[in-house]
């Protein structure tokens, strides 16, 4: 006997990666292909889970949350056997039904309608940073510009208070490091965080949000009946969790793009109504958001090969929009690419909420710097941040030469 029996599903290879190691964050994408090329479904002995990085299995997995579920956390830890570090989040660490009430809620606050209202408030603070930068000629695109622009349009937005913003990086900081596994960036970040915590806390309070803000919004739907005031606080608190790194990672990696592949600024500079699409095609070739993880609720198959109940399964996001299987030329940067089905935003019902706040401080930023902007020139070496869920530079040294 070879351990086989007739119709068990073909072994799943182990691979000794660490998605979560310096040396992975550092150049993810040689390591991105090898757990693609090794089969549809692979097991990390590292942490004990499985793992999908090509498009078929990720977009799959991500669109049966009933096998897949997301109330177990959608981190390496399983909140059937562990404590989660913070009270779960109501949206992202629920399912169906559950999930659906109060993803109803945020995808009203977060609606077309509210992004109208919003778009010429977001593009003159736009222009108005391009304007400042180009005066200032050298900069650094990171702090001054990706984290910049959504800290002077995203917590205005919200309806904070000034008071204590400096906190919202390192929350979110937080938030993104402990879907991570035990190891030094999650510990460390935890340690430091009884600050942050608090912080944001606070902030989710109905009297600390102003009027006519996301924040304000959500807690008007519990006189609507909508949800419970002991609910509003923690909707609150997800737009705060995910609301701006994402958002500072996702411009970043669209200026990082822009940089680099200079051709594609001169493409988008003769077409203004590019400017969508080239931030669209920023999350896919970065993918800021690079992993989530969901729990198994039954005895499942993945594309033929068999994984047990109660097992965590690592979706490898950015492996899965560089898929060749799914993508032509997958390493290239194409601002006119069809962007359409790439899983930076998710897939399914939690596909991201706030996906149209993002793409509008995405678009109306480019837009500045396609109008304003001749060239983007790199003028020191990059260094990289490291997060266990986040993509994305420290530092990005640039200079501007006005059109
Ligand atoms: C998508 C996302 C990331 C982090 C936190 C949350 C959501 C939340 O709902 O708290």
């Amino acid at each position: 006997m070879d351990g086989r029996q007739a119709g068990a599903s073909p072994a799943i290879p182990i691979l000794d990666v660490d998605p979560f190691a310096m040396e992975f964050f550092a150049d993810p994408h040689p390591t991105h292909e090898v757990l693609r090329e090794a089969g549809p479904v692979v097991y990390l002995d590292k942490w004990n889970v499985f793992a999908v990085a090509r498009y078929a299995e990720v977009h799959a997995v991500l669109n049966d949350p009933q096998t897949f579920c997301s109330s177990r956390g959608v981190g390496l830890s399983d909140f059937a056997n562990e404590k989660p570090w913070r009270p779960p989040s109501l949206i992202l660490e629920a399912d169906p039904p559950a999930h659906t009430r109060t993803r109803a809620v945020l995808s009203k606050v977060l609606s077309p309608a509210v992004m109208k209202q919003l778009r010429d408030g977001f593009a003159a603070a736009a222009e108005a940073k391009v304007d400042e930068l180009l005066a200032r000629g050298s900069f650094d695109a990171i702090s001054d510009l990706a984290e910049a622009f959504p800290l002077s349009v995203f917590p205005d937005a919200m309806g904070l208070q000034q008071e204590g913003r400096e906190n919202l990086l390192p929350y979110a900081g937080l938030v993104f490091n402990a879907f991570g596994p035990p190891n030094e960036l999650r510990e460390a970040a935890i340690a430091r965080s009884a600050p942050h915590q608090a912080y944001v806390l606070e902030q989710c309070q109905r009297e600390n949000l102003a009027p006519g803000g996301f924040g304000a919004c959500i807690h008007a739907r519990v006189d609507s009946g909508d949800i419970t005031a002991a609910e509003a606080p923690l909707l609150v608190r997800s737009l705060l969790s995910a609301g701006l790194d994402t958002t500072v990672n996702g411009i970043g990696a669209a200026l990082y793009c822009l940089a680099r592949y200079p051709q594609e600024f001169a493409r988008l500079r003769a077409d203004l109504s590019l400017a969508r699409n080239a931030f669209e095609e920023a999350v896919r070739y970065e993918s800021p958001v690079q992993t989530f993880f969901r729990t198994t609720t039954r005895d499942v198959e993945i594309s033929g090969h068999r994984v047990g109940e109660g097992e965590k399964v690592l979706m490898f996001l950015a492996a899965a929009n560089r898929d060749p299987r799914r993508w032509a030329e997958p390493d290239r940067y194409d601002i006119t690419r069809k962007t359409s089905g790439h899983v930076g935003f998710g897939s399914g019902v939690h596909l991201c909420v706030g996906q149209l706040v993002a793409r509008l401080e995405g678009e109306v930023m480019l837009s500045a710097l396609a109008r304003k902007v001749a060239s983007i020139e790199i003028t020191g070496k990059p260094t990289r941040r490291f997060n266990n869920t986040l993509r994305g530079l420290e530092s990005l040294p640039v200079k501007l030469t006005a059109a």
